[in-house]
């Protein structure tokens, strides 16, 4: 990675965490409803994954954060106008959290269902090769939707197709109160990658530089006709499952000795030492973050809701 793309992710780093904790706010204060899942501490994964993509590339994210669609450059006003439900919003305010589509970006929204995500990408992935293009596809998900039947129908069908997606799973140890080796027999989730004769590579999902190598080679072999490629990125949320969670069934230990590994500083630390970030650089773009993110507030508490009579609008096609 360049100074400027290391930048970049950084830059995205740091207003994904500092919307995060925006919203929060917004929640308590009862202006984004519904259950919105932090994705604080999976922020270096999701925005160096999505540093690797190409405009014209299609994207499934998950639900864990808002770092994919900052990292994918939609408009931040967008973003809150359709969490806090209002007419400004990607979806016009309909769709609340998790459902920011935008397809001008290739972002194609998200299922109402875990585990939705796999045959939607399997399908765009399909799209591409019938028509003959060279794009990709890049999936998110937690390593709990990979125990969904669908990641393995999808899998194997991309496998047998060749079809270009590149299949990123999120491993953060949990799925809401169930650890990871209650819920999954194998250790390493790129593991099940040999049952479809397809590469599968564990990362530190923490170490953005590990992750953008791993999707560049993944998506170049996607590209090239090989089909796809499953990687692991190892990560850990640090916030509770829901903004509201009590998360009571994690030890304090477990989760502090992770904030030791919190990925923002890890990479502030890194790019100091190579010379790419002082510190007057870091508080500069910790400034245009909040700023940005004050605009953009501001913006999604002028815009109106829905008018009711609208319900049906934009539903069907
Ligand atoms: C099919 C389905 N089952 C259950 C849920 C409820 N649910 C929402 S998030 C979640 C945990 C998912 O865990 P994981 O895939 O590991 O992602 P994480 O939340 O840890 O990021 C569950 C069970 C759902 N949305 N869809």
């Amino acid at each position: 990675m360049d100074r400027s793309l290391k930048l970049q992710i950084y830059r995205n780093m740091i207003l994904s965490r500092r919307l995060e904790e925006r919203i929060a706010e917004l929640i308590k204060a009862g202006q984004v409803g519904g259950f919105m899942h932090p994705g604080v501490g999976q922020e270096a994964l999701q925005c160096a994954a999505i540093a690797a993509l190409r405009r014209d590339d299609y994207l499934l994210y998950a639900h864990r954060g808002v770092a994919y669609w900052v990292a994918r450059g939609i408009p931040l006003e967008k973003v809150l106008c359709d969490l806090a439900g209002r007419e400004g919003g990607t979806n016009r305010g309909k769709g609340g959290v998790m459902r920011v589509v935008y397809p001008e970006l290739g972002v194609l929204g998200e299922s109402g269902t875990l585990g939705g995500c796999f045959p939607i990408a399997t399908g765009a992935g399909l799209s591409i090769k019938v028509k003959g293009g060279d794009q990709a596809v890049l999936c998110f998900f937690g390593d709990g939707t990979s125990n969904r039947g669908t990641f393995h129908e999808s899998m194997n069908l991309c496998a047998v197709r060749k079809l270009p997606v590149v299949f990123l799973c999120e491993n953060n140890g949990w799925a809401v109160s169930m650890p990871t080796e209650r819920s999954t027999a194998v250790r390493d989730i790129a593991d099940r990658a040999k049952g479809y004769a397809v590469p599968g590579k564990v990362v530190d999902g923490n170490d953005p530089e590990q992750v953008y190598d791993a999707v560049v080679e993944a998506l170049k072999r996607a590209r090239s006709g090989e089909g796809p490629s499953l990687i692991e990125a190892k990560t850990y949320r640090l916030w509770g499952h829901w903004i509201g969670d009590p998360d009571s069934y994690r030890s304090r230990e477990e989760v502090e000795k992770h904030w030791r590994h919190d990925p923002i500083p890890a990479f502030e630390e890194k790019l100091a030492k190579e010379g790419v970030l002082t510190d007057s650089m870091r508080s500069e773009i910790d400034a245009e973050a909040r700023a940005k993110i004050d605009r953009a507030v501001e913006f999604m508490q002028k815009q109106p809701s829905p008018r009711p009579d609208s319900a049906l609008e934009d539903v069907f096609a």
